[in-house]
């Protein structure tokens, strides 16, 4: 009898799953934004980041998520985010990389297709399960806010500063939202054709209605955001044509979208705090 115990085989070491909820989180957090940071000091305080990416030794994350920012001449937010939303990923134990979409030239700004060129160039070098939408001036305050996928999509900027912490309206989707690769593979996306600000969160939050998928929001204790101070950008102006768009969703939303996004890739540059892609559209108005 002894033998055989003797012989059975050794189970390999398995890494575990990571639990629901990490022991790292901290709560709220008051967010400084000091005027001389520098990217190498960010760099310097994140060692364990490589190449934009990073997942956590001690367990199996719940999910690999992507976290897409839109980006033009916002250098200084984009530093702010990065050096918080580095340790705020790390301290919920996920499994991240995070890709700057930087659209070239000057013509007008066109953050939802941006948002499609970083799904379809992200999925080329890993299989993601969940995206994030994440503006380049929004900081989360709270890291109970879980930055990963739901079963429904879901809205993470239940509030922020500039507006007392409230939802700004009724179907308010801006901001950062989180789809897992298949809610938004189904929608197709994001429309193709929002060209300077405005109406392109409402018209994925009509593709996501059409679908009939609910938004998820976490409560507004921890769906906090700072939103750093700033004026409207040029080549950014209001997009008078929004309203229109958004009569014409249910008609279009098959052909506008992932299923039609073309675009001039220029570069992928992996540094060592994100992966950088530069896209160019010619034809922007
Ligand atoms: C709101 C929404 C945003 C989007 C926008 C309308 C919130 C918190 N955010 O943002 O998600 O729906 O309205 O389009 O409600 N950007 C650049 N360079 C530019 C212009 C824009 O990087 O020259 C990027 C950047 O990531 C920025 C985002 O686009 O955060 C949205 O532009 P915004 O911050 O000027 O617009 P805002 O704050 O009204
Ligand atoms: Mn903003």
């Amino acid at each position: 009898e002894e033998t055989l115990t003797n012989k059975a085989p050794v189970k390999k070491a398995e890494v575990r799953n990571c639990p629901p909820r990490s022991p790292y989180l901290i709560g709220r957090s008051k967010l400084v934004f000091r005027a001389d940071l520098t990217l190498e000091e960010v760099q310097a305080e994140n060692p364990r980041v490589h190449r934009g990416r990073y997942h956590p030794e001690e367990c199996k994350a719940l999910q690999r998520v992507a976290i897409l920012i839109p980006h033009r001449t916002r250098e200084k937010h984009l530093l702010y985010l990065l050096e918080h939303l580095h340790p705020f990923l790390q301290r919920q134990q996920m499994d991240y990389g995070i890709y700057v979409v930087h659209q070239a030239g000057n013509k007008k700004f066109n953050r939802a297709k941006l948002m499609n060129v970083g799904y379809l160039e992200a999925l080329k070098e890993e299989n993601w399960d969940c995206f994030i939408f994440h503006d380049v001036d929004l900081v989360p305050e709270h890291d109970f806010n879980l930055y990963k996928c739901e079963d429904q999509p879901k809205h993470l900027v239940v509030g922020r500063n500039s507006t007392g912490y409230r939802l700004r309206y009724k179907g308010y989707f801006g901001g950062v939202t989180a789809l897992t690769r298949e809610q938004f593979f189904k929608v197709n996306g994001f429309s193709n054709n929002y060209w300077g600000w405005g109406g392109e969160d409402d018209d994925l939050r009509l593709r996501v209605e059409l679908h009939r998928m609910k938004i998820f929001r976490p409560g507004p204790e921890v769906g906090k955001y700072t939103m750093i101070s700033h004026t409207r950008d040029r080549g950014n102006e209001v997009n008078i044509e929004r309203m229109k768009l958004l009569h014409q969703v249910s008609r279009v939303w098959k052909t506008d979208g992932l299923t039609s996004c073309s675009y001039k890739l220029l570069s992928v540059e992996h540094n060592p705090l994100y992966i950088n892609i530069t896209v160019d559209f010619w034809s922007s108005p």
